[in-house]
């Protein structure tokens, strides 16, 4: 029987977001983006969600998390909801968030806060959002008040979840809102994101010193198709560098360092308490002159993993390939990048509607994760994404996260297998080698 165990105080959770689990999010952004017909896959809405808002069924996800033995939950506070007209504050919504964070914590679940998991209020979309400067101070009073609310019951705290993936595909991409294509503006987004992270991490501290503040990173593992050409090494390289390292590095620096300009965020310096890590799949790239956008790289159609990929898992990853490996050198790498600071992986997952490879992505992925601990990777934490299956942005329902299943009609929930399996791990705080049984 081999053991692999994990540090003592680990945290073993799960990951959510308010809109896409809460329903009733009718006035922000993404909200309106789902009344235009064609946005969301099969017309879906986010209207009742998971029923977390009106049925407040987040009891009953966190009594099945708890008894998955789960210590840790990641979720998100839907700004919209707390303050719905600019500077007006909710007493309703704070106190459903104060609800929230207690059931957590009475199951014996550490709360880790996110303040900004890709909508904005219809208010803010009207002034522009991340696009003006004008955000950085909104953000952060945002910010303050929460703290100023909720600190009572939480001290652990993400300002803003992937700020890449918000800026490619609202600003490059455009298949979300506010569905544009236009890189000067991505790089200015990006830069407000930076500077607005820069100000609410200040502000949680000014409110609460002792507050834990990060960011969750969306990271993609590049990989040449050719290792042989030199030319195919170059391009991921710089791929590489402008999806995973501009951000992180200017965190360290304080400059902005985009393939085809720099700027300034000296504020940004030190503001990372801990690094979040999302980490879902690898990126094949060939080499392809017609596609300055993608700077000149373009991604091969994932090598599927044991098993036909059937159109669920194709519309995930597509175009990425799972790959532990790759898991286990970007952690290596961002404990090289942060030096002490924590690791905490913010997200990491499958979407697999019959449950068939969830299991093992699970166990690889945590083999690998184990061996870079091992190997002094200060990774303290794992929030596996999702607990039960949610809204999943313009794929609507279509795409299945969840440890937990959901039938939508009757608002049930049921534990996958996989869940039993990341139960065992849990409740061991080890993967053990042995017939997993709960
Ligand atoms: O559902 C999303 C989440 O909101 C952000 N990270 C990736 C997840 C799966 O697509």
């Amino acid at each position: 029987m081999t053991t692999l165990q994990f540090p003592d105080g680990f945290l073993w959770g799960t990951a959510t977001a308010a809109h896409q689990v809460e329903g009733g999010n009718d006035n922000n952004d993404w909200w309106a983006w789902e009344q235009i017909p064609g946005r969301i896959k099969n017309g879906d809405s986010s209207a009742v969600a998971c029923d977390w808002w009106r049925g407040e069924k987040y009891r009953a996800d966190f009594d099945l998390a708890r008894a998955l033995h789960q210590n840790a939950h990641r979720l998100s506070i839907e700004w919209s909801r707390i303050e719905p007209r600019e500077n007006e504050w909710d007493a309703d919504a704070f106190a459903f968030y104060r609800r929230v964070l207690t059931a957590l914590r009475e199951r014996g679940l550490t709360p880790l806060v996110t303040l900004h998991h890709f909508a904005n209020p219809l208010w803010l979309r009207a002034r522009g959002a991340w696009e003006t400067d004008a955000v950085v101070p909104l953000f952060e009073r945002f910010a303050t008040r929460v703290a100023q609310e909720l600190g009572d019951l939480c001290d652990f705290w993400i300002t803003i979840n992937e700020p890449m993936v918000y800026t490619y595909t609202g600003y490059v991409n455009a298949k979300w809102p506010p569905g544009k294509s236009d890189f000067g503006l991505a790089m200015r987004v990006l830069t407000n994101v930076l500077r607005g992270h820069a100000a609410a991490y200040r502000a949680l501290h000014r409110v609460q010193p002792h507050a834990r503040v990060g960011l969750a990173h969306n990271m993609l593992a590049f990989k040449p198709a050719r290792p042989e050409s030199a030319l195919n090494r170059v391009i991921v390289r710089v791929q590489d560098y402008a999806y995973n390292r501009v951000f992180l590095l200017a965190l360290q620096d304080g400059r902005l360092r985009f393939p085809m300009g720099s700027g300034d965020v000296r504020e940004a310096i030190g503001t990372q308490d801990f690094i979040g890590l999302n980490y879902y799949f690898a990126r094949r790239i060939a080499v392809d002159f017609s596609q300055p956008g993608s700077l000149f790289g373009r991604a091969l159609p994932a090598q599927p993993w044991g098993v036909p990929y059937d159109d669920e898992l194709l519309e995930w990853f597509g175009k990425g390939d799972i790959d532990p490996d790759a898991f286990y050198r970007t952690i290596k790498w961002l404990a090289g990048y942060g030096k002490d600071k924590p690791i905490y992986i913010c997200e990491n997952g499958i979407c697999d509607r019959n449950d068939e490879l969830r299991a093992r992505y699970l166990i690889t992925h945590l083999v690998a994760l184990q061996r870079a601990i091992q190997e002094g990777a200060p990774v303290k934490g794992y929030f596996y994404w999702t607990l039960v299956d949610n809204f999943e942005w313009i794929e609507g329902y279509t795409l299945r996260f969840g440890l937990l299943a959901n039938d939508r009609a009757t608002q049930t929930r049921t534990p996958k297998p996989s869940a039993a399996i990341y139960a065992r791990i849990a409740r061991e705080n080890a993967l053990v080698n042995e017939p997993m049984s709960q």
